[in-house]
């Protein structure tokens, strides 16, 4: 088997590991325990010396970063249509996607991981708090994506077929409720991620990472 994805359960490696899943190609998951420091050991940095997952390998190419690895897989499976053709739609919908990952996605690093930010550990809590405020504000912004999505009665936030904005989206709900945000905030956002795990590719990938969709405690 030539393509191997490597993730981290419940991390940012859900987008891409879901577009495999959904693309039906053979390919290896392989797991890394975050948590264990899997992602700094010395086989692991050989391959991504930035020591982080998602890593997509295809056969001697090693691709690292979301937004290369998705748009990858996008381009070799062209009939998932994981990504629109046309240039513009194709211009806005990576406009979102890079909001996700270069905007979102890090605010949600500075609740996760303070340390990376500053080693004074009595500021940590302070960083914390603003991380969660901003990400509230993020996860709004995403509430307007998807009732807009609605009000044009499509499945997915680009149409009709999924796109990695789709479990970007419930991968950024689902760590707001680790950051104590309650996804019944987002109500349009929580009922779609919760029908969006039910498709097949999703609860696949839901059940091989072993994940809660909500880790909401109040
Ligand atoms: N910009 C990177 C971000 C990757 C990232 O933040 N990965 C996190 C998991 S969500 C990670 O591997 N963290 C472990 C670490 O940094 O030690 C991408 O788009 O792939």
């Amino acid at each position: 088997m030539s393509i191997k994805l490597y993730f981290g359960p419940g991390a940012c490696s859900f987008v891409p590991h879901v577009l495999m899943q959904a693309s039906g190609a053979a390919f290896e998951p392989v797991m890394v325990k975050l948590h264990k420091g899997e992602q700094k050991g010395e086989e692991y940095l050989k391959m991504n010396p930035r020591g982080q997952v998602p890593v997509l390998t295809d056969g001697d190419a090693v691709i690292t970063q979301i937004v290369a690895i998705c748009s990858y897989i996008a381009d070799k499976f062209p009939e998932a249509g994981f990504l629109p053709k046309e240039p513009l739609a194709r211009a806005k919908a990576l406009e979102t996607f890079a909001w996700m990952n270069n905007t979102v996605h890090p605010t949600f690093t500075h609740y996760f991981m303070p340390g990376k930010f500053t080693a004074n550990e009595a500021v940590h809590g302070d960083l914390k708090k603003a991380a969660v405020e901003q990400y509230r504000g993020h996860l709004a912004d995403i509430e307007n994506m998807i009732k807009a999505k609605n009000a044009k009665g499509h499945a997915h936030l680009l149409g009709d077929k999924l796109s990695p904005l789709d479990p970007y989206v419930l991968t950024l709900l689902r760590w707001g409720t680790i950051a104590g945000v309650n996804p019944a905030d987002h109500p349009e956002t929580w009922a779609y991620v919760q029908k969006l795990a039910t498709e097949p590719a999703v609860a696949a990938v839901i059940e091989r990472e072993r994940l809660q969709l909500s880790l909401y405690q109040g």
